[in-house]
């Protein structure tokens, strides 16, 4: 059912391709020309999903691998039952995340809004593509990709990592893990703070933003602002995601070898001119 408010909202206009032909909406969704490239690329990738593990040693959910072609393979296109499945998965879930991008942006359209939406989901795209086309392609094989499995992409992970001996001293992966957590402090403070105002127990009225932003001075001498602290959020999550990126792309590419050696250059800087090392 629609709720009270919905119907003027539901507005002629906004989309970015198809005119009018796709503007409608499907119960409570919008759909237009994304919405049904979506639906399409999201199907068709979930059907090869099943094709590529029916095709495989198990059907267990939690044990399906699909592997990308061998490295040795290198750029081209693969046999169905060599990565060719995983070719065609990753070129629906680009095109499906791609169009779910644009879907947002026509929403936005649509009711007037900024193009916050789109924008912060482009970074988490931007992050699969680096991993499964950017990353690969600049290597040379599409073998680099990770594989589609829950137990397998974890394999990936640990085995890429430890391929650069100790991922840890990698300086952009610890910048996108501090967004990360500084993310969490934030989302933290933010959703207790404003808990706190509303559920001040039966009888008393719910305290004002004002009481927010006094909180906050009583507590640490500042108070970041009601609108401030979503702009906080806003900009620790999408630096989380475009960090991890850069940090992923630059091993093996720009950075061959061993993060751990990659500091040496820390230990000869002129500051430690005459210090044991
Ligand atoms: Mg590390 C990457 C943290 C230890 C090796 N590591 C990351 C980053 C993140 C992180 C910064 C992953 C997030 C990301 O990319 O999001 N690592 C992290 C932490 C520790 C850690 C906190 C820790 O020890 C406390 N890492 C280690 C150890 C190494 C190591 C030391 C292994 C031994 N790490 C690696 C490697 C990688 C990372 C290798 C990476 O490749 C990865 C990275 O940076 O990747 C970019 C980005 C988000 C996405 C890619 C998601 C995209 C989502 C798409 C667009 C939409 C999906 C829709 C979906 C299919 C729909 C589902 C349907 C619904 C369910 C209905
Ligand atoms: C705030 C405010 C909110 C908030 C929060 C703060 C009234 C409801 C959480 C406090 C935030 C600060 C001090 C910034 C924290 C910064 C980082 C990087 C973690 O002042 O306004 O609105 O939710």
């Amino acid at each position: 059912a629609l709720l009270s408010f919905e119907r003027k909202y539901r507005v002629r206009g906004g989309t970015l391709i198809g005119g009018d032909l796709f503007d409608f909406w499907v119960g409570p969704f919008y759909v237009g020309f994304f919405g049904v490239l979506v639906a399409i690329s999201a199907a068709l990738g979930t059907m090869l999903i099943f094709a590529a593990a029916a095709a495989g040693p198990t059907l267990n959910p939690w044990l399906i691998d699909i592997q990308p072609p061998a490295i040795e393979a290198g750029l081209a296109f693969a046999p169905l039952n060599e990565g060719g499945y995983h070719q065609i998965i990753t070129l629906c879930a680009v095109i499906a995340f791609g169009s779910w991008v644009l879907r947002q942006a026509e929403i936005s359209r649509k009711l007037g809004m900024g193009y916050h939406v789109p924008i912060a989901f482009s970074v988490a795209v931007f992050a699969f593509v680096t991993l499964n086309i950017i990353r690969p392609f600049w290597m040379g094989a599409w073998g680099h990709a990770f594989p589609y499995g829950i137990w397998s992409h974890l394999d990936w992970v640990s085995y890429t990592g430890y391929n650069y001996v100790n991922f840890h001293y990698n300086p952009v992966h610890m910048l996108a893990i501090t967004f990360f957590f500084t993310n969490c402090l934030a989302l933290a403070l933010h959703g207790g703070l404003v808990l706190s105002a509303v559920n001040v127990g039966k009888g008393n009225e719910v305290r004002s933003p004002e009481y927010e932003d006094t909180y906050f001075r009583d507590f640490i001498g500042y108070s970041v602002g009601t609108l401030g602290i979503h702009r906080v959020g806003l900009f620790l999550a999408l630096n989380a995601g475009f960090w991890s990126a850069i940090c992923i792309v630059i091993s093996g590419t720009l950075m061959t070898g061993s993060w751990v050696e990659w500091w040496d250059w820390w230990r000869v800087i002129p500051i430690w001119q005459g210090e044991p090392i």
